[in-house]
């Protein structure tokens, strides 16, 4: 067994016994109370799920295995000393719990090169889908059609113990980070490069190969995807993306199915689509203000308008979160760092200023300050990437890290299918008033 693999093998099988045991001797204990007020509001708050790769917290933001993001910036292994922590290590360390060494995440990058053959299918799937599809409609069906390579399904099929169910996850999650890149890239080219494809560069670091199939080859912009993929690479596990591959793998479905169901839910305006919709949002801006550098009252002003017409103010509010995100902050200050004068930029920051005040008036909203997805446009767009219908995809390659860790998790501590009960909505009238009543 190859050594990382071994290593993950050796610590989660220890958890797994912890699991085992909790279920067996501790079923009965009741660990929360859950109001009629929570299951109407999208059960937040209810703890569910077990999931170790990283938590989130409300005032803080999120911790992978207990590092916060500039913990990770200054600890995880980098390729050059000023330069952005190489995604893969994040990997390695929600994987296995511990920090990666250099030669871990370089061992690491080279695995997922050796696994990064996409077969010729997938692009054919891809290229039957009108070039009017949208990037995650063309990203998710890739990675369905992708189904075929499964080891699990094979390893199935063949009979194989439940025992083993993690070996196989483990290949199909390695295989599948590995060629995400590939094929995201490959919708990149599709449909704004005129079909014009670039091949990988099996010497590259994962992001840094991303951004170079893409035809983005300066050292600025492998910096800010290696930073793109890390801060986008997990939210816990009760996030639509997150949660939908875990409930998709409690089937033991595939791998490439989970995540193709996690794509099309990241695909969602309240969840990753975000990331475009605030970019359409600020131009739909400017152009209805006539300028690119916009006074406070004009944006205070369109920010109403877009309130007045029933919409949400993309990139602000969170179901957990209730400061800013920290996520935000480190793009923010990496901006501040790297951009001089950059008119998107300049807005998103402006917009940090004006929008809060605005939405915490409103009362209801719990939380008016930015989540990741208000900053993130911005940045690729001045670095050149333009095309915001894509940026999606982005999120989504770096988001298979922490998903797809935990997928494995979840086979090897043998995790149940999940199953929740509903009841018709008389049911809980009569939990709140005492009497049934139908509508
Ligand atoms: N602009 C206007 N109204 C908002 C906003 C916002 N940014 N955020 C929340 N609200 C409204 C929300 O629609 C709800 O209204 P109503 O009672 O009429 O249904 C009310 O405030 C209470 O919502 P909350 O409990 O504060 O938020 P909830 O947990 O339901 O939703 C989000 C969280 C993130 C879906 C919500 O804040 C939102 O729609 N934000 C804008 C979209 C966005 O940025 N999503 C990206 C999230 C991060 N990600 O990448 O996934
Ligand atoms: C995420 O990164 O998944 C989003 O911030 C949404 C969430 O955590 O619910």
């Amino acid at each position: 067994m190859e050594y990382i693999k071994y290593r993950f093998y050796k610590r989660a099988s220890k958890c797994s016994l912890k699991f085992q045991k909790l279920k067996n001797e501790s079923a009965d204990k009741v660990i929360a109370e859950v109001t009629l007020g929570q299951v109407l509001t999208g059960m937040k708050g209810i703890p569910l799920l077990v999931t170790d790769t990283s938590k989130l917290d409300p005032d803080e933001g999120i911790r992978f295995k207990g590092y916060s993001i500039p913990e990770l910036q200054e600890k995880l292994p980098s390729i050059n000393p000023d330069g952005e922590p190489l995604p893969e290590g994040l990997f390695y360390l929600m994987l296995i719990g511990e920090m990666p060494s250099k030669e871990d995440v370089s061992n690491l990058s080279k695995d997922f090169a050796t696994r990064a053959h996409v077969p010729q299918h997938v692009f054919d799937v891809i290229d039957a889908l009108p070039k009017n599809s949208k990037p995650m409609t063309q990203f998710s069906a890739a990675i369905l059609s992708m189904a075929t390579e499964s080891i699990f399904q094979k390893a199935y099929r063949a009979g194989v113990s439940k025992k083993f169910y993690w070996d196989a996850t483990y290949e199909d999650v390695m295989n599948l980070i590995a060629r995400l890149p590939r094929v995201a890239a490959y919708i990149y080219r599709r449909n704004f490069h005129n079909d014009d494809h670039i091949a990988p560069n099996p010497r590259l670091d994962w992001a840094g190969n991303l951004a170079h199939m893409m035809g983005f080859e300066t050292e600025d912009i492998k910096r800010l995807f290696r930073l793109y993929m890390l801060i986008h690479a997990d939210h816990e596990g009760g996030n639509v993306s997150a949660h939908t591959a875990h409930l998709v793998g409690s089937a033991l479905s595939n791998p490439y199915y989970a995540y193709a169901a996690a794509m099309t839910g990241l695909a969602g305006p309240l969840h990753g689509f975000a990331n475009q919709d605030v970019i359409f949002w600020m131009f739909e801006m400017l152009e209805y203000l006539e300028t690119d550098r916009p006074t406070d009252k004009q944006v205070a002003d369109y920010i109403h308008l877009t309130l007045k017409e029933g919409r949400v103010i993309p990139g602000y509010g969170h179901a957990v979160l209730r400061k800013t995100d920290p996520r935000f902050t480190a793009q923010q200050e990496f901006a501040n760092k790297y951009i001089k004068d950059d008119y998107l930029v300049d807005l998103a920051n402006q917009l940090y200023r004006i929008v809060p005040p605005i939405l915490g008036e409103i009362g209801k909203i719990k939380n008016p300050w930015p989540n990741v997805d208000a900053y993130s446009g911005s940045l690729l767009y001045h670095y050149g990437i333009k095309e915001y219908t894509f940026y999606t995809v982005l999120f989504g390659v770096s988001r298979a890290l922490g998903v797809l860790a935990s997928l494995v998790n979840d086979r090897i501590y043998g995790m149940p299918i999940e199953r929740p009960t509903s009841h018709p909505l008389s049911w809980f009238h009569e939990q709140a008033y005492g009497e049934k009543k139908t509508c």
